[in-house]
């Protein structure tokens, strides 16, 4: 498919979606969003990618939904419409997705953000939740990312005031993963996404599946959820190569990447 408002390429196993409207900041809109979501799903049938990437510009990740199209929307349009249930498209994969955030993250940007699997930012990054000053607070789980991210405190210290967070005070929080300086962002993140591609890839899913059932799940339940999975991976032929690997002093070779 051709795409108008992001671009996206192939580059080794990583599956590289940059958000491409740059006269708007990369705001998010019904486009763009319905671009997004086609490239995940297209990636994520692809055999030959093993992680996604998601980016922005220089200047933006993305600077929110835009503001420009929803402005006119009244309650009917939203709710019978509802808007934004779909905008979702980094959930929708079961492959990793990094986020290398540069510039602004904010709105549904920092949600986007947020709905992927971690966050890699430049010194020049940043974060926030400004909807409260547009009338409205954040629609596509801002409230509840970013709570379980950073904690209560914080996170109604950003909803309720809509400031901003640097990139070192987002690190200090646990909402991004890593800060980099801004001219090595595309290098470092590149690497993360190259080494998870390269991994057995039934590990890689097992994995992101088990880290994400803590935020669905008791402890204990979660712990049994783990083990179970982890007693199937015993089932693999990646385990045998890996753990023979390990005895015999080389590099694994991944049958299932
Ligand atoms: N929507 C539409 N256009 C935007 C947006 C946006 N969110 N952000 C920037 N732009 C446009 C500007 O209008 C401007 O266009 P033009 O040149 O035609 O006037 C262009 O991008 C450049 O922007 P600025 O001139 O404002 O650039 P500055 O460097 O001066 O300022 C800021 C950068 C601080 C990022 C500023 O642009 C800003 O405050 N933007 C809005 C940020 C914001 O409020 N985001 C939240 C939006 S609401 C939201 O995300 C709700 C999500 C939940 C709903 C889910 C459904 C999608």
């Amino acid at each position: 498919m051709a795409y108008e408002n992001i671009i996206v390429e192939i580059k080794g196993r990583v599956g590289v979606v940059t958000l491409n409207r740059p006269n708007a900041l990369n705001a998010l809109n019904r486009a763009l969003i319905g671009e997004l979501s086609q490239a995940v799903v297209e990636l994520q049938n692809n055999d030959a990618v093993g992680c996604l990437l998601i980016t922005g510009s220089d200047k933006a990740f993305a600077a929110g939904a835009d503001i420009k199209e929803m402005a006119d929307k009244s309650f009917i349009d939203a709710y019978l419409g509802n808007f934004a249930a779909d905008w979702h498209a980094p959930t929708k994969t079961r492959k990793p997705v990094v986020a290398a955030v540069a510039g602004f993250a904010l709105g549904g940007g920092c949600e986007l953000a947020m709905m992927c699997d971690l966050i890699i930012a430049a010194d020049t990054a940043k974060f926030g939740q400004p909807e409260i000053k547009l009338g409205v607070i954040p629609g596509i789980g801002g409230t509840q990312r970013l709570t379980r991210a950073v904690g209560k405190a914080k996170a109604m210290d950003l909803v309720l005031t809509g400031r901003m967070m640097d990139a070192a005070e987002a690190e200090r929080s646990n909402l991004v993963a890593r800060v980099v300086p801004a001219a090595q962002l595309m290098d470092e993140a590149m690497k993360v996404a190259d080494t998870i591609a390269n991994m057995s890839l039934p590990s890689v899913l097992a994995a992101k599946e088990a880290v994400d059932a803590a935020f669905e799940s008791s402890l204990a339940e979660g712990v049994r959820f783990e083990r179970r999975i982890f007693h199937a991976l015993f089932a693999t032929e990646d385990q045998k190569e890996g753990m023979k690997a390990f005895v015999e002093k080389r590099k694994p070779q991944w049958k299932n990447k």
